[in-house]
């Protein structure tokens, strides 16, 4: 039988280096669209990190240019995608609105329509959000909870989430969307906050530094690890019928409560070095998330299998061994 071939776009990204794993473990040819940069050597140091670096093939291609993903979906011939690709940082969509519509919004329909034209029996992944909940409308939020993005992030997130829909029920492709609460891993981008407090933490213990500036500590978000929410991608695309589903752990945990965790992992006080910083405040703020994902448990056997505590020491654990390596990520 011939391997399953798998498309990912957003491969190098936290989420893409996870799911890459992930199929390559399960036996895939695994595809990945990479949009061109100067910085040739950090590309792909995420898929260097996790070891699969040289088990998947990159394609030149972007989002915003569809010309590009119909060639690359002609030459790599997926029978399952993965949008992963956004602008995925909500503070930055604020500076930058128009370009997070187009990438993180329209990047679904310029995939969606593609692989309508080019392989309409793929299978179709994407990558809908939490953000999109909001101001929550519900105390714990499924996916019958109503939306309200507070961002311009989470407005393009709901757009391509409709439009994912839209596309099932408009031409029956197998399209589904995952609703993820916040995952967070070793391979995050610094610039989100549970990172940002595990790489100041190291070096707070290494003595590089000594306060850690934030924004908003009273912020709850229902964290898990990446390692954990790619299983729930992989398991949608395996049903017979396409669906939307909310993945989370059903805890939620402020920022404070966060570093918290993280200080005391190395023997620390969060109290001694945290500093609050109004320059990491938003326009406006989702105030709390906190999902409920007994429908993946129900129908698909997927639940999160990491603890906040076990995710908080991996991360910090992670950024200590980095920086005495002086390796950057
Ligand atoms: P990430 O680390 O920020 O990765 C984003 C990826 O998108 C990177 O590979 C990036 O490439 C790529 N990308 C950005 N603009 C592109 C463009 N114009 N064309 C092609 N590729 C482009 O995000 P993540 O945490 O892995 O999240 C994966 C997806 O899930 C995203 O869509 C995110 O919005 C969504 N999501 C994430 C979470 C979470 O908690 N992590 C929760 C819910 C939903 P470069 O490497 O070149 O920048
Ligand atoms: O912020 C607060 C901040 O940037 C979390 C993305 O993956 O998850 C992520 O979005 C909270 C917010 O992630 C700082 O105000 C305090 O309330 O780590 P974050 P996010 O905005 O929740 C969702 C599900 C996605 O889909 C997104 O793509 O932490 N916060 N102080 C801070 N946040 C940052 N970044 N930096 C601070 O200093």
């Amino acid at each position: 039988m011939s391997r399953k071939r798998a498309l990912i776009t957003g491969i190098t990204g936290q989420d893409g280096a996870y799911l890459s794993h992930l199929l390559v473990e399960k036996g895939y040819e695994v595809h990945g669209l990479l949009r061109r940069s100067a910085s040739a050597d950090v590309v792909n140091s995420r898929l260097r990190w996790i070891g699969v670096a040289d088990k998947v093939t990159l394609h030149d291609g972007n989002l915003v240019d569809q010309a590009s993903i119909i060639r690359v979906l002609q030459i790599a011939k997926p029978s399952e995608i993965y949008n992963l690709a956004a602008q995925s940082f909500v503070k930055s969509s604020w500076q930058q609105p128009s370009l997070t519509g187009t990438v993180t919004g329209l990047g679904a329909t310029h995939m969606l329509e593609a692989l309508r034209t080019v392989c309409p029996e793929a299978r179709f992944y994407q990558a809908s959000s939490s953000e999109m909940f909001g101001t929550v409308q519900e105390p714990v939020q499924s996916e019958t909870t109503p939306f309200y993005p507070r961002s311009p992030y989470a407005a393009a997130k709901l757009y391509a989430h409709w439009m994912t829909i839209n596309y099932r029920e408009s031409y029956g492709l197998h399209a589904s969307c995952g609703i993820l609460f916040n995952h967070e891993s070793p391979l995050r981008g610094i610039e989100f906050v549970t990172r940002k407090i595990s790489d100041g933490v190291a070096r707070i213990k290494l003595g590089l530094q000594e306060t850690l500036a934030l924004g908003n500590l009273d912020a709850k978000r229902d964290w898990g690890h990446a390692r954990d929410y790619v299983k729930v991608m992989w398991l949608m695309l395996q049903q017979d019928k396409p669906d939307d589903y909310v993945a989370a752990t059903g805890r939620t945990a402020s920022v404070r409560e966060f570093c918290e965790l993280a200080f005391a992992h190395v023997g620390l006080r969060a109290g001694d070095h945290v500093v609050v910083d109004q320059r990491f405040l938003r326009p406006a703020e989702v105030d709390v998330l906190l999902g409920d994902a007994s429908k993946a448990r129900d129908k698909l056997g997927w639940e999160a299998e990491t603890s906040l505590e076990q995710l908080v020491a991996e991360m910090v654990d992670a950024d200590l061994a980095r920086l005495r390596t002086h390796e950057h990520l």
